[in-house]
């Protein structure tokens, strides 16, 4: 039988994997909806058959048509629904953040581990994209020696309004704090930020672009350029380096044509023209990252039928991210580095 999902929150992201569940992945179907907003589910509930609207995320969770729950609704909302899925006995798919501070991410680490099984993925999606894994295996083949390093860039073309300082660490650096540790498989243990001249063009006392500096528990430094209002695309590349070699990925190499310059085309000799070359970036991580999406979802739902619940990221690696995000706020504020303070895996059993 396929696994009857709830979506709850369906704004750009869990409207995004509705139509992945529904369109593109095997052994699930949407069957219960739910929004902050109703007339938003009711609209795409209508183009789904058998699917239902719940006005209460609460209830959707608890509904006995309900065997697993996507959970894409803003992250202040995350901690009683995650905690009603817990009660339920239900997987969840939590888009990031887990919560929004440390001291309740830990209290659902704690919560899910007291159960004695796992039942929360997060959604870190880039541990499914292709480039992110092959980057992985080759650390793992030994390819590079020692990983030594790595170098990120993180650009938006824009971001939400309201968006502020402490969102471009939380909602888009938290992706390389995680990055950081699926890659190197350890701990963050400080973390700094750096505030160059601010871009013109960002909001009114919003610092961005943010340079964060990253050091692990074995001394590796990891760099990264967050950078949310560029206003030219979706750019995500993280370069590895090894004690015998690098990597990169996130070039956006795909079709490169050759045309003639549009700003000069049309004026004068046509024969003295230079021409430009490029392809596409693309402008959002809808489709930088679909296809690790589409993955990421598949994979979960086939643990879910199989009873493993999870197959990726989990609550622990939630709480370690907003671990690393609250100092990261506080190192924005102070300029500061500034230790990253979390509790020891081993001292709850069975996270
Ligand atoms: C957004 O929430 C994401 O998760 C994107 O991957 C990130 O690039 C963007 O900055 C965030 O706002």
């Amino acid at each position: 039988n396929p696994a009857r999902i709830a979506v709850v929150g369906v704004g750009m992201m869990g409207a995004d994997h509705v139509v992945r569940i529904t369109e593109r992945t095997a052994g699930a179907t949407v069957a219960v909806l739910s929004d902050y907003f109703p007339d938003k589910a009711e609209q795409l509930a209508a183009t789904i058959g058998g699917c239902r609207v719940v006005g209460d995320p609460l209830d959707a969770i608890a509904d006995p048509g309900v065997d697993a729950v996507v959970l894409a609704s803003p992250g202040p909302a995350h901690e009683k629904q995650l905690a009603a899925c817990l009660d339920a006995g239900k997987p969840v798919m939590c888009e990031k953040p887990l919560t929004t501070d440390v001291i309740s991410s830990l209290e659902i680490v704690e919560r899910e581990a007291s159960l004695g099984r796992k039942l929360i993925q997060v959604g870190f999606m880039r541990r499914f994209d292709r480039e992110y894994e092959q980057l992985k295996s080759l650390i793992g083949d030994g390819v590079f020696g020692r990983p030594l390093l790595a170098h990120c860039v993180h650009r938006n073309p824009a971001v939400p309004p309201g968006f502020d300082s402490s969102m471009i660490v939380k909602d888009s650096l938290v992706h390389e704090v995680d990055v950081t540790r699926f890659l190197f498989d350890e701990e963050i243990t400080t973390v700094q930020i750096i505030t160059p001249r601010s871009n013109p063009g960002a909001p009114v006392g919003v610092v961005d672009p943010q340079i964060a500096i990253f050091t692990t528990e074995s001394g590796r430094h990891v760099d990264v350029e967050c950078f949310v209002t560029t206003g030219v695309a979706y750019e995500v590349r993280t370069e590895l380096v090894g004690e015998l070699g690098s990597a990169i990925i996130g070039l956006d190499q795909g079709l490169i044509r050759k045309q003639r310059n549009p700003v000069q085309a049309g004026r004068g000799d046509a024969r003295r023209v230079a021409g430009i070359w490029g392809g596409d970036i693309t402008p959002s991580f809808v489709e930088r990252f679909g296809g690790a999406y589409d993955v990421e979802i598949q994979r979960w739902v086939n643990a879910v039928r199989r009873g493993d619940n999870v197959d990726g990221p989990g609550a622990w690696d939630g709480y370690a991210a907003a671990a690393v995000c609250a100092a990261a706020v506080t190192a924005l504020e102070t300029g500061e580095p500034q230790r990253v303070e979390m509790v020891s895996r081993a001292s709850i059993p069975g996270a």
